[in-house]
C-alpha cells in the first residue's frame, strides 16, 4: 500500500507529478469547503504533509496517527507548532539557503524603491503629473554610503549586508541575539543595541526569525527612536512589528518611508498602508521567482522522500525532537 502524502498548499507541477508517482497523494483544497476540516480528516491515515502557509497545530493535527514529517516549502516555521510536532515525534523540515539570495535581493528592492519613491513615482508619471522638472516632492534618499541597520544577521541579514558592503559601500550596524562575528567582520558590521541601532541607522531593515523573543520586536517607542529621513523595511514576518505604529508613524511623516513584504493578516486585503504615498507594498514575495521556489520544492520534496524512506532528511527543524 502506497504511503499517504497529504498536499496542503500550492507546490511545483512536476515535484507534485513525481509526489503522484510516488504515493496515495491527497489535495487539500480551499475550494472543498473548511481547509482545516478536510486537514483534520486527511491526516489520520497519513504518512507525510508537504505545503507552506498554514497554521499547523494540535488543533488540525490531533487526529494524525502515523505522520512523519511535515516538509514545509518555506524558511520561516512559526505558523508550526514546534512544540507539539516534538511532542508527537512529528518532523519538521524546511528549506533553507537555498532563497537566500533571492529574498535578500528582494529585501534591496524595497529599500530602493521606498528610498527613491519609485512606485509612487512611476505611477505618478504614468497620471501625467510630469509637466516640468521634478521638485523636492519627487525628491528621494541617497542609498550610497550611507548607514544601514539589520535587524537580524542571518543568512539573508547577512546576505542583504554583502549587498550594502560591496555594491553600495554602506556602513552597517547590526542588532542580533548574540554577536555573529564570523559573518560580521568580513562587512565591518557592528553589533549594537536595538535602540542604538534605530537612532544610527539611515535605513532599518528587518531580517528576523520569527520567535517569542522576535514578536512585536518594532512598536511605537521603537519608531520614534528613527531619524527623521530614515527608511524602514520589514522582509521577515508581519507579527515582529506593530502595523498599527508604523502606520502611525508613517502617516506623521516621521519616518521618510516603509518598504513592506509581510503583514500581520496576509493576505493583505484591506489597510490603512493602502492610502499612503510613503510605503511600498509587496504581497510576501521575498523567495517569489520561478527558480527559487523550484529549488524549494526540490529540496522540501527530499526532505519528504527521505523522511518517509526512513532516512534523515537534510534541512530538518527538529532533528531530535528537542
Ligand atoms: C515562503 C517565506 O514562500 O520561506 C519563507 O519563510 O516567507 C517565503 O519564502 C512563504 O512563507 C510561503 O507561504
Amino acid at each position: 500500500m502506497n504511503k499517504k502524502v497529504v498536499v496542503f498548499s500550492q507546490l511545483d507541477p512536476e515535484v507534485l507529478q513525481r509526489l503522484q508517482q510516488q504515493y496515495h497523494v491527497v489535495m487539500i483544497d480551499p475550494k472543498q469547503g473548511d481547509v482545516n476540516q478536510q486537514i483534520r480528516e486527511q491526516v489520520k491515515d497519513a504518512d507525510g504533509m508537504i505545503g507552506a502557509g498554514r497554521l499547523l497545530n494540535q488543533s488540525n493535527l490531533a487526529n494524525a496517527q502515523q505522520l512523519k514529517i511535515i516538509s514545509s516549502v518555506s524558511v520561516g516555521y512559526d505558523n508550526y507548532d514546534l512544540a507539539y510536532l516534538n511532542q508527537q515525534k512529528i518532523w519538521l523540515s524546511n528549506t533553507p539557503h537555498v532563497l537566500t539570495e533571492t529574498t535578500a535581493d528582494l529585501a534591496f528592492t524595497l529599500l530602493m524603491s521606498a528610498a527613491r519613491k519609485a512606485p509612487y513615482l512611476d505611477h505618478w508619471t504614468k497620471q501625467g503629473q510630469w509637466k516640468r522638472t521634478v521638485g523636492e516632492a519627487q525628491f528621494g534618499q541617497d542609498v550610497f554610503g550611507k548607514t544601514l541597520g539589520i535587524i537580524g544577521l542571518g543568512n539573508i541579514g547577512a546576505a542583504i549586508a554583502r549587498r550594502a558592503f560591496h555594491g553600495f559601500n554602506m556602513n552597517i550596524l547590526y542588532h542580533n541575539r548574540r554577536e555573529k562575528l564570523e559573518l560580521a567582520q568580513p562587512l565591518n558590521a557592528r553589533y549594537c543595541g536595538l535602540h542604538e541601532l534605530l537612532q544610527q541607522s539611515d535605513f532599518v531593515v528587518v531580517a528576523v526569525d520569527l520567535n517569542t523573543e522576535s514578536a512585536a520586536l518594532i512598536g511605537q517607542q521603537e519608531f520614534d527612536q528613527m531619524q527623521s529621513h530614515a527608511v524602514f523595511v520589514n522582509i521577515a514576518r508581519g507579527s515582529v512589528v506593530d502595523e498599527q505604529a508604523l502606520i502611525n508613524t508613517l502617516k506623521a511623516g516621521k519616518i521618510f518611508a516603509a518598504g513592506l513584504d509581510v503583514y500581520l493578516k496576509e493576505p493583505l486585503q484591506e489597510s490603512e498602508l493602502f492610502g499612503l504615498d510613503n510605503v511600498v507594498t509587496l504581497p510576501h514575495v521575498g523567495s517569489a521567482t520561478a527558480e527559487t521556489r523550484k529549488k524549494m520544492a526540490e529540496l522540501a520534496y527530499r526532505n519528504l522522500v527521505d523522511a518517509l524512506a526512513g532516512r534523515t532528511p537534510p534541512s530538518l527543524v527538529n532533528p531530535s525532537f528537542s
